[in-house]
């Protein structure tokens, strides 16, 4: 056991937090770990959040799995690792004989570390050879990096450290509550006004980060797009335009006008709700200063037009210059702790390590070159998460699990449950027993964050050494072993290490020359440098921009030029749609969904620290007065909201906060009241992003059947 400070990250969101670590005794012969202040690391300098500063809660052996459970008799019993893992290996083996390998399904998740996506990914193609693999980041950010690709050439959550917010003139956060779901970047808001910038925030809800604005925006969920070519209409309008910027530095304007120009204010008023005098204010606010950035998150982003919504906010920055110039461009707040790297180097259903795409026969050649693999037998693209987990039970009859609680945290729920329910065969890997693993044929207990090192990517792109500090306690494996060891009772006896430090080597190899490229990265250079920005290539390419050959990494990007062939940014020509489900008479209120601040995700880790559950302690229903009193609603007591989909149940919290024809429940419990019961799994055509912040449901007092309209 280290008996030392460890300075680390937290194990929760893509800010990644610095925090030191210090074993100190359990009381029952083992040790714990006592979070302080890290003060070296940047993004937070020391500030926590109520879930990174109770993270070691999770250690304790009271909440959490220690032993492998094999299901007997219809029960999970305890079993040794090795029954556990024949029993695994067994599972998937028949899948592959009896219908091929592509019924076998794997799901990851982007709090899994770069190496731990890395090898799941290479486990998926190379072990199992299916095809059938991808993640929760599809739930996550996709929308934004779709978005981002189309335009940039480039999906980098933020283009520019958190640093550079302070210093621009005027900050649009579209659909972020970034007070809550990140708290020590809120700092970076209050410095932007403490400079004399301005910060307008646009989401149906007076949330505490609306609290902050100087102009709060509370359009109809899922009108974004509509808003962002509203705007986009009064710069040309008003002759705002960066003309010399668009000739040099972009492709594509005239469409993207044409299109913008059929949005007139008073139409987009009336989708939105927003009023033109607030556009116009809107448009002045973010036109007036010399820079200005554009920030998007789940809002806009979770619908199923969050592609071409990215694409409209992208355009409006392309259109006024605010893209690629110093305090100016366009960022995608990335959300799991490692919902960057996570989404780089191979889990992804379409993708090989280093950003690259499955279906390029030149990074097929090179990637199986650093495999050691024939690049034939490396199967093509699979399915996107909701649609592989729709799946199963037909065409995927075997599913490992490593990092995701879809029960919770999938759309259209009870539906999904079902689908798992069907599978022949279910593995999950987890370090506590959610609600999937319950479901499970066989649960693995991992070793978790402070008892393991491995590389994350935050939000804006900065690789990090998140450090081991204790030992595990005895009967839980990593991650990293599972995959070695199923490997190999699959057939496939090497290029599964279980060092993280042996796997990040092959990382960097077969992430050189791609789009995110970390062959310049060393688990020594993250020591001493406290984290390096991608894209950083083995050979400082101009021989004078870093120490003697060594590339200093790439901070800030789009500088000189963008990603794209011929280093433009493309304008894209999109129009407004509205939700895949709009309200009726049946269903009149709009539902949305999202975070509080005490509980993370699928809450399956967070409902199970005492701290955290007396602060959020269950699912609500936040609602206007205006419709708690068309409903009888009453504070405090239980409202059924109904949508096609199912019935979830949860007491009423009445708030102005809320638009009126607007109800908002946090997903983060199972039961009853999960959220995800009602949501609808309408995809995004691009992404395959699921609907979460808009379906068309119906409130009811408990006992009554009085319809809300
Ligand atoms: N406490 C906590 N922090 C977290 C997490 C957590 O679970 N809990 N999860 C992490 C992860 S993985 C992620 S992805 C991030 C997410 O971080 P955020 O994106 O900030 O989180 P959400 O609450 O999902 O959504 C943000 C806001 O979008 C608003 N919204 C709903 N519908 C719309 C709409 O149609 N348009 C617009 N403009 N806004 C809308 C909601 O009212 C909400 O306030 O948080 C990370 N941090
Ligand atoms: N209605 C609605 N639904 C949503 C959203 C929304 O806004 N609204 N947001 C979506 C978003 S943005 C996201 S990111 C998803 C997240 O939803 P989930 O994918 O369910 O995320 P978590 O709850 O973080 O699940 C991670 C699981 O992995 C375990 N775990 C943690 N670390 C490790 C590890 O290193 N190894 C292994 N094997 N297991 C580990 C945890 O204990 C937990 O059980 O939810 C999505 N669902
Ligand atoms: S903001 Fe995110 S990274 Fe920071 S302490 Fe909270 S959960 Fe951890
Ligand atoms: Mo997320």
């Amino acid at each position: 056991m280290q008996t030392s400070v460890t300075p680390t990250h937290c194990p929760y969101c893509a800010l990644q937090c610095g925090m030191n670590l210090t074993p100190v005794p359990d009381g029952d012969g083992g040790s714990v770990v006592e979070v302080t202040e890290r003060t070296d690391f940047p993004v937070n300098q020391g500030a926590l959040c109520g879930k990174g500063r109770t993270a070691p809660a999770l250690l304790s052996s009271r909440v959490r799995l220690t032993t492998p459970l094999v299901r007997t008799d219809g029960e999970l019993r305890p079993a040794g690792w090795d029954e556990a893992l024949d029993r695994i290996a067994e599972g998937l083996s028949r899948t592959r004989t009896e219908h091929g390998p592509d019924a076998c399904g794997i799901f990851g998740g982007g709090g899994l570390t770069n190496e731990k996506a890395y090898t799941l990914g290479k486990f998926a193609r190379v072990a199992l050879g299916t095809s059938q693999i991808d993640y929760n980041g599809r739930f996550c950010m996709s929308s934004a990096a779709a978005g981002g690709i189309k335009a940039f050439g480039l999906d980098r959550g933020l283009p520019f450290p958190l640093e550079d917010i302070p210093r621009t003139g005027c900050v649009i956060l579209v659909g972020s509550n970034l007070a809550e779901t990140m708290p020590p970047a809120l700092r970076y808001l209050t410095e932007l006004k403490e400079n004399g910038g301005t910060l307008i925030v646009i989401d149906p809800r007076r949330t505490r980060t609306a609290e902050q604005a100087d102009l709060h925006l509370a359009p109809r969920p899922g009108t974004d797009l509509a808003l962002a070519l509203g705007l986009l209409h009064l710069v040309v309008a008003q002759g705002r335009t960066d003309e010399a910027y668009i000739q040099e530095r972009t492709s594509g304007w005239e469409e993207a006008r044409a299109a913008a120009m059929a949005h007139w204010p008073e139409y987009v008023e009336r989708i939105t709700g927003v009023s033109v005098p607030q556009l116009r204010e809107t448009v002045r606010m973010f036109c007036e200063p010399e820079s200005a950035m554009v920030l998007t998150a789940r809002g806009p982003e979770q619908q199923s037009k969050g592609t071409d919504t990215v694409g409209a906010w992208i355009n409006l920055c392309l259109a006024t210059g605010r893209a690629g110039r110093p305090y100016s461009g366009y960022g995608c707040l990335t959300g799991q702790g490692n919902g960057q790297g996570g989404r780089e180097h191979g889990q992804k259903a379409d993708q090989l390590p280093g950003y690259r795409k499955l279906d390029d026969p030149a990074a097929r050649q090179h990637v199986a070159e650093v495999w050691g693999v024939d690049p034939d037998s490396l199967p093509g693209p699979g399915r996107s998460a909701y649609e592989l987990l729709d799946a199963m039970g037909t065409d995927i009859r075997s599913l490992l699990v490593m990092a995701s609680n879809p029960v919770v945290s999938a759309p259209r729920a009870a539906h999904i449950e079902e689908r798992l329910r069907s599978l022949d065969f279910l593995a999950v890997a987890d370090v506590v027993l959610s609600e999937t693993a319950e479901l499970a044929d066989v649960v693995l207990p991992v070793t978790q964050w402070a008892e393991e090192t491995g590389t994350t990517t935050n939000l804006e792109g900065r690789v990090l050494l998140r450090r081991q500090a204790i030992t595990p306690p005895d009967g839980i494996r990593s991650d990293l072993y599972v995959m070695r060891e199923l490997a190999a009772r699959l057939g496939v006896e090497k290029g599964f290490p279980t060092d993280p430090e042996e796997v990040f080597e092959e990382l960097r190899r077969a992430s050189a020359g791609g789009a995110a490229d970390y062959s310049g990265i060393t688990y020594r250079r993250l020591v001493e440098e406290g984290g390096v920005f991608w894209p950083c290539p083995a050979e400082d390419g101009d021989g004078d921009g870093g120490r003697d050959g060594v590339h200093p990494g790439t901070p800030r990007l789009f500088l000189d030029r963008f990603a794209t062939p011929d280093g433009r940014a493309r304008f894209v020509v999109v129009s407004h749609r509205p939700l895949a489900e709009e309200p009726d008479e049946e269903y009149p209120v709009l539902l949305t969904t999202g975070r509080v601040v005490s509980q993370y995700q699928s809450g399956a880790q967070t409902r199970r620290v005492d701290e955290l559950n007396a602060a959020a302690p269950g699912p609500f229903v936040e609602l206007h007065p205006r419709l708690a009193e068309r409903l009888g609603a009453v504070e405090g007591e239980p409202l059924a909201v109904v949508s096609r989909r199912g019935r979830a149940v949860a007491p009423a919290r009445i708030t102005t906060a809320i638009r009126a024809d607007t109800v908002f429940m946090p997903f983060h419990w199972p039961g009853e009241g999960r959220a995800n019961t009602l949501t609808n799994p309408a995809l995004d055509p691009v992404s395959r992003m699921p609907e979460f912040k808009g379906c068309a449901v119906r409130v009811e007092r408990v006992g009554s059947v009085e319809r809300a309209g």
